[in-house]
């Protein structure tokens, strides 16, 4: 099974929790693209009713509006039944590394005010510890000075071997360098924090970041997902908090 077969069994698998009436947090990604195609043909085929999509990024936004999902925000509806969303990482506990995608704020304010957050990954996402893919763990930031931050998160982090990026849009000669700033959908930038190491207590980890003034939110999803559905090519694997 290809990488897309799988992140599209996994999807599906979580739509079945979807419940006709329910308001749910529509994600941001290619795994979470399938489980908003699939809301959107349960809604056409009746099998699904009364759905309001809260879609986690301008994207999400306007996937959900082409299928006819009706749409809504966390000013209408500040509590969630359910949320769907892929992740980069997954550790044994369930914390996550999201945002490579750059939609981190809004998936983590969607995320974190649902009563199921459902987590939806190919096995190739699990990793040992948080950070231990070796790729990005993005942080948005604010552009005003945003070399400062970008030093201060990397300093903060020297003890794991960090080197802080900020994300760039590839010119369009593809080339990196000389690349206009990656913007968020909340005009903002995103700095990629790459470890060597392992960062250690999460948890003091993420306390120190947010205390920086200047960052807005990290890619790190501690404690938030309730159900993560893994699909592998020995199968489908359903792990519960
Ligand atoms: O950027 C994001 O937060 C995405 O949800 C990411 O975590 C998963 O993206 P993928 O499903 O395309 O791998």
């Amino acid at each position: 099974l290809t990488q897309d077969e799988l992140k599209r069994i996994a999807a599906y698998k979580a739509v079945e929790m979807v419940e006709s009436g329910m308001v749910v947090g529509l994600g941001t990604g290619s795994t979470a693209k399938h489980a908003v195609d699939r809301i959107g043909e349960l809604l056409h085929q009746g099998k699904l009713k009364n759905i309001i999509g809260i879609p986690t990024s301008t994207k999400t936004h306007e996937q959900a509006l082409s299928l006819g999902i009706p749409l809504s925000d966390l000013d209408s509806h500040p509590v969630l039944d359910i949320a769907i969303d892929g992740a980069d990482e997954i550790d044994p506990n369930l914390n996550l590394v999201k945002g490579r995608g750059g939609s981190l704020l809004r998936e983590k304010m969607v995320e974190g005010v649902c009563k199921k957050f459902v987590v939806i990954v190919d096995e190739s996402k699990l990793v040992k510890y948080i950070g231990g893919s070796g790729l990005a763990m993005p942080v948005e930031i604010v552009p005003f000075c945003w070399k400062f931050t970008a030093k201060r998160l990397q300093d903060l982090f020297e003890y794991a071997g960090c080197v802080a990026k900020l994300r760039i849009f590839a010119s369009s000669n593809g080339m990196e360098n000389g690349g206009l700033p990656f913007v968020t959908d909340n005009g903002n930038y995103v700095v990629d924090l790459y470890f060597k190491r392992d960062i250690g207590d999460l948890k003091a980890a993420s306390d120190a970041i947010l205390r920086l003034a200047g960052v807005v939110e990290h890619g790190m999803f501690l404690d938030m997902a309730t159900t993560v559905i893994v699909a592998g090519d020995l199968g489908v694997t359903i792990k519960n908090k």
